[in-house]
């Protein structure tokens, strides 16, 4: 096959209609990477002997190694068809879960994608998954369903078997599209009208008509996958040949003469041949005929397996490959591997490039055909909505549609992720071979050199004067000499100099070697981007609105320009086409392909908006399926290098889409990614790549959260507790009351009541655990509850903020929701009285208002059409309110057991009293009257949104600086900070001692509850066959697994378990089930909630059945104690150990008797 050179490449890339952009997307090791490098054997850049065993996409030597994908990458192919050219843009992505950030950039630059899918494994978790991004990135899918030959050599189906299976395959597939686009359906009718309901459900029969009705409203046929529709490949990639049953009708209309579109209608399906009529008849099933698909297709492959490869049969072989029409050549055949013979006959017979590659061009879309749906979808980034755009920028929507390759249109690219490439591989850098010319320069230069140096040998004088002459530059007797010797010597340095710029040229800066340089992974929309071009990079955060204000109308890139907000202005210095481990350089990129941008590392950090026109918004962001959750803290091992590795860090931020980087409060640099796989990746990097210093990383650390449960009714041998248990139970918070510090009671039902120390206010705080799905709904809302926080400190400020209808309704249901949660005498009215949300004001804690008469603003209060006033305005309560919440923030924020984050913890405040000293409080409410509504925002208010993240000396610290200074914008609310700020004894501010207090009675309410901790749950689904089971059972239940259903997969002998298993336990735990199986199952972990341990970390032995049962030490394993007590440990915080209790002396009893 001939190398397609690259001009041909780039006189494609003019012709949009005949660009194709897609990516491959599959489960884990279901053979994209194989199959891409078919297709990249088709154009002659590997041999076709190497494709499958080299993953030439793969080109990290990591990636070799495992043997998975870890990136996705890039390479232009070109395809011909008949007259008909194409330029294929193919991105491989990886299958593995830790890495589904590479998916999400890969998605966001096609047009199409191909899904491959392992006919023996089937739909897996992360097949769903990548149909799941195609389809919310509005890319059409084709399939390919890949292995094929396992169902022959592996599972020894026959054809008929064989058939079957795949329909349940095409099956699955299609029921997750479906599902898919029904609840798209369903979603967008239940959001145009309601009154529709009433109507429609009249009876259950009716119901049914009309929810298919709408449904058929939509032309969907092209979403489903099945032969007949041409968009389904059967392949073998590892063999190199793939079929799509257009090419058998093609081959069988010639062969029998039946009408081509006949066969194509019913090579796939319940039709049979009737051999004696000659006609193709429906009902192959039932009447127990062979479907023409076995028939004419899959017993052709069987047999050919079978002759090739099972029975080795020579004469068979032979009598088929001449009836083929194939050429073999005597090597192949007499190939000690029958593999060999076999790819070589499949290769020319069906190669799979052909059929892959045909049905693409056929059924993907080119970029031209970009849906005016999806444009609007880029366009619109998060609950804005299209129309609300500004008017220039929604203009920019038909230079999407147009995709214009003329330089008026405006270009439009994006910036999907950034990827590092070594300064040598640059291809300004690269060693290229020697042209002609600057070879026999370089020889004139040498053969001069060389007689020179002779001549200089043998007669100085000579030469020295020969020099002069030549140079010119000396007339007389004694200074020639010198002069000549001098310029001999400088023309002799000429000469060096000019033979050393070759060589430098050819072999590229040495002392930028260490550089790493960032080529950003793109796609361009609209318009032609040319090399050393101006253009606009937009951050995620843009808003075209504010700019196109500020900004000159018509302003373009060369001008000067007002600096905007997330807006840049840069040259677009080297472009270059994408060729898996290659890079090319090129002039111009016209619009709809994907190229590399050079030189852009410091614009972007990892993805970002690049544009003529200050107009164009912002790409919505990408969808990110994994949630980074895996930690560990780095350090370098010399501490010397600490400034090499935070340089590190941030180059591998700025490589890697879902990485996290961040240093925490105690100082450690830490690390956040999506799993092991991905942490080991990204510790090589820093090591290898970034930082390239020596580094030690830390164990994972793993967040827990800390929690209150009801009281438990059993005891820890399942025994009822009775009355012993209680009277124990008190007897043991008297014990604990005598521990209590000053001025705090704890009430048997757990009701906590503390008094600052100036015994100016008392608060009493009772902790209730929040049902689960209370707790579920906050996490899942976090967002909301922000953007409700933001309207309260707006409102109090005396600014509104607008918020859009849709979120307004989301508000309102997730409050309807909570209200529906929340029932019973314990919650009445208690929705309404949610004082704030914590930790960060956002987390799924909530603070309780039970205070007797005290009314404040509601957290809901954007929902109420009119702006409520301000309740409760002018109390002395009110201005001490936002230290009340402080205090609930510090304490959500850590918890008690072992510091970490609280959750689904209800804190109800039910009394709150404060005794100012009457003079003061004279003096605040004279202030009172005289101050303006605004500057009632009282004192600590504005600074709240750090206490949150501050820890509590800080806060107290800082309270003291701040507050002055915090209201120190107008002279009456200085007055006013005087007054109540200002109640300052020797315990300091009165509002920082507040805070303390409600901190400390919170800390104690929880404790004063049966606490429990919180572990982070993986769902991991494992494939595993009936042999090794066994096995990776006895390792889920050792790393306290939890199985919840194990099914069959039809057809085969593999059983799919689903378990989960806390994320404590999960590291190695990969490693240990491939060592422990063989290999034969690798599980795929994904982050999917929190779940409460049910033992308690404090738990003693109380009753007598506990006594009897665990002894009086109860010293077996305690889950529990044993993370909390391993956190604590790594905080550096107070650990209760007993490493030996009552140890008894050794004797040899034999000896010394
Ligand atoms: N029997 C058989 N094995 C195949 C076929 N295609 C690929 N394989 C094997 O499947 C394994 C995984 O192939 P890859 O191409 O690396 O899979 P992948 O989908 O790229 O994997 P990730 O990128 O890690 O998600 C390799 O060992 C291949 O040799 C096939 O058609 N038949
Ligand atoms: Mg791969």
């Amino acid at each position: 096959m001939v190398h397609t050179s690259l001009d041909k490449i780039i006189a494609l890339q003019r012709k949009t209609s005949h660009i194709r952009n897609l990516c491959i997307l599959a489960h884990v090791d279901h053979g994209k990477t194989t199959l891409a490098d078919c297709l990249v054997a088709s154009n002659g850049i590997i041999s076709s002997r190497l494709a499958g065993k080299l993953r030439y996409l793969d080109s990290r030597e990591d990636e070799q190694i495992r043997g998975i994908t870890m990136k996705s990458s890039a390479i232009s192919l070109h395809y011909a068809t008949g007259e008909e050219e194409y330029l294929i843009n193919l991105i491989d992505s990886p299958g593995h879960v830790d890495f589904s950030s590479e998916v999400s950039t890969a998605v966001r630059l096609c047009d199409g994608a191909i899904v491959v899918v392992d006919a023996v494994e089937g739909v897996c978790p992360q097949t769903q998954v990548v149909l799941r991004q195609a389809w919310l990135e509005n890319i059409r899918p084709v399939l390919v369903i890949n292995k094929i030959d396992r169902l022959i050599i592996e599972l020894k189906l026959t054809s008929q078997e064989a058939y079957t299976h795949l329909q349940k395959i095409l099956e699955q597939v299609n029921a997750v599209t479906g599902a898919l686009f029904t609840s798209k359906v369903l979603e967008e009718r239940a959001e145009k009208a309601a009154e529709e309901e009433g109507s429609s459900v009249n009876s259950d029969g009716e119901q049914v008509y009309d929810w298919s009705a709408g449904l058929e409203e939509t032309d969907d046929s092209h979403l489903y996958f099945s032969p007949d529709q041409g968009n389904v490949v059967f392949a073998s990639a590892i063999d190199g040949w793939g079929f799509s049953i257009h090419q058998f009708a093609q081959i069988y209309s010639q062969k029998m003469g039946i009408r081509s579109d006949v066969l194509l209608k019913t090579l796939w399906g319940d039709f049979y041949l009737n051999a004696k009529a000659k006609k193709i008849m429906k009902g192959a099933q039932s009447k127990g005929k062979k479907p023409l698909f076995v028939q004419l297709v899959l017993d052709n492959i069987w047999s050919l397996y079978e002759n090739v490869v099972t029975r080795r049969d020579k004469e068979k072989v032979e009598k088929m490959v001449t009836s083929l029409g194939v050429k073999v050549t005597a090597r192949d055949l007499r190939h000690s591997d029958p593999k060999v013979l076999l790819s070589a006959i499949c290769s020319q017979w069906l190669p799979v490039s052909r059929a892959v590659l045909s049905m693409v061009c056929e059924k993907l879309p080119s970029p031209l055909d970009i849906s005016a749906e999806r444009v609007e979808k880029l366009m619109s980034v998060g609950s804005r909505r299209f129309d609300s755009l500004p008017d220039q920028t929604q203009q920019l929507k038909n230079a999407f549609l147009k995709c214009g390759n003329d330089n008026s249109a405006p270009v439009i690219v994006f910036v999907s992720k950034m990827f590092s490439v070594d300064s040598k591989a640059l291809p300004q850098n690269k060693q290229r071979p020697l042209t002609q010319e600057e070879i026999s320069q370089r020889r004139e230069l040498a053969r001069q050199r060389h007689a020179q140096r002779q001549a200089a040998n043998q007669d100085p004088e000579n030469t020295a004067n020969q020099d002069v002459e030549n140079t010119e530059t000396a007339n007389t007797g004694a200074a020639t000499q010198t002069a000549g010797v001098n310029s001999s010597l400088n023309s002799t340095d000429t000469l060096c100099a000019q033979a050393e710029a070759l060589s430098v040229k050819s072999t590229g800066p040495e002392e930028e070697d260490w550089k790493e340089h960032f080529v950003a992974f793109a796609r361009v929309y609209s318009g032609i981007v040319k090399k050393g071009q101006k253009a606009f990079v937009l951050g995620p955060k843009y808003d075209p609105a504010l700019a196109l204000k500020s900004l000159p109308e018509g302003c373009s890139v060369t001008e000067d320009f007002p600096s905007v907000p997330h807006m840049a202005c840069c040259t677009l210095d080297n472009l270059y086409l994408l060729m898996g481990r290659e890079l090319e350089e090129l002039e111009e990129v016209p619009s709809g392909n994907v190229l590399g941008i050079g030189g852009m590392e410091d614009f972007i950090l990892k993805s970002a908006t690049i544009s003529t026109s200050p107009a164009c918004p912002p790409f919505t962001p990408l969808n990110f399926e994994a949630t980074p959750i895996v930690r560990v803290a780095v350090e370098p091992k010399h501490p010397s290098e600490m400034p090499k590795l935070v340089r590190g860090m941030k180059l591998l931020n700025q490589a890697d889409p879902c990485v996290e980087v961040l240093i925490q409060e105690t100082g450690e640099h830490v690390l956040v990614t999506a799993g092991e796989v991905h942490l080991q990746r990204c510790l090589d990097d820093l090591r290898e790549r970034f930082a390239k210093i020596e580094i030690s990383a830390s164990d994972p650390i793993i967040p827990f959260r800390e929690t209150v449960i009801r009281p438990p009714k059993v005891d820890m041998v399942n025994e009822e507790l009775g009355k012993q248990q209680k009277v124990a139970v008190i007897h043991q918070v008297k014990e604990e009351q005598a521990k209590n510090p000053e001025g705090m009671q704890v009430d048997p039902s757990g009701l906590v009541t503390l008094t600052t120390p100036n015994k100016m206010a008392t608060v009493s705080v009772r902790a209730i655990p929040l049902p689960e799905e209370v707790t579920r709904l906050l996490e899942a809302n976090a967002e909301l509850i922000r953007t409700m926080e933001q309207f309260s400190l707006c409102a109090r400020e005396g600014k509104t903020l607008d918020i859009n209808q849709k979120t307004l309704e989301l508000i309102q249901d997730l409050k309807d929701k909570l209200e529906s949660h929340l029932q019973g005498h314990k919650w009445r009215n208690a929705v309404n009285r949610i004082w704030s949300f914590g930790p960060k004001r956002c987390g799924p804690n909530v603070l309780l208002n039970s205070v007797e008469g005290y009314q404040r603003p509601s957290v809901w209060q954007c929902l109420q059409c009119e702006r409520e006033k301000e309740k409760g305005r002018g109390t002395t309560l009110r201005d001490f309110d936002n230290s009340i919440v402080s205090g609930f923030q510090l304490a959500t924020l850590a918890g008690p057991m072992c510091e970490e984050p609280l959750m689904g913890v209800c804190f109800s405040v039910e009394k709150w009293e404060m005794t100012l000293p009457t003079q003061l409080l004279h003096q605040v409410s004279v202030e009172e009257d005289s101050v303006s509504q605004r500057s009632s925002t009282e004192t600590s208010d504005r600074k709240d949104g750090d206490f949150a993240e501050k820890t509590d000396e800080e806060l107290q610290g800082g309270s003291e600086t701040d507050m002055p200074s915090s209201s120190s914008g107008s002279t009456q609310s200085k007055r006013k900070t005087d007054a109540v700020g200002g109640l300052m004894d020797c315990y300091g501010p009165f509002s920082g001692q507040l805070i303390a207090a409600m901190k400390e009675a919170c800390r104690n309410a929880f404790q004063a509850k049966p606490q429990r901790l919180m572990a982070a749950m993986y769902t991991c689904e494992i494939m595993a066959t009936a042999e090794v089971l066994g096995r990776v059972y006895a390792v889920l239940s050792k790393r306290e697994g939890r199985v919840l259903n194990e099914e069959m997969k039809e057809g085969t002998d593999i059983f799919i378990i689903k378990a989960v298993l806390p994320v404590a336990e999960s590291f190695g735990f990969a490693h240990e089930i491939r060592k422990r199986t063989s290999g034969l199952a690798s599980p795929q972990l994904v982050f999917s909630h929190w779940e409460v341990i049910s033992s308690d970390p404090f738990w003693v032995p109380t009753t007598e059945e506990e006594y009897l049962h665990f002894g009086e030490k109860a010293d077996s394993v305690n889950q529990a104690l044993k993370y909390v007590n391993s956190v604590r440990k790594r905080k550096g915080l107070y650990v209760e150990e007993k490493i030996v209790e009552h140890a008894e002396k050794q004797r040899t009893l034999s000896k010394n008797k």
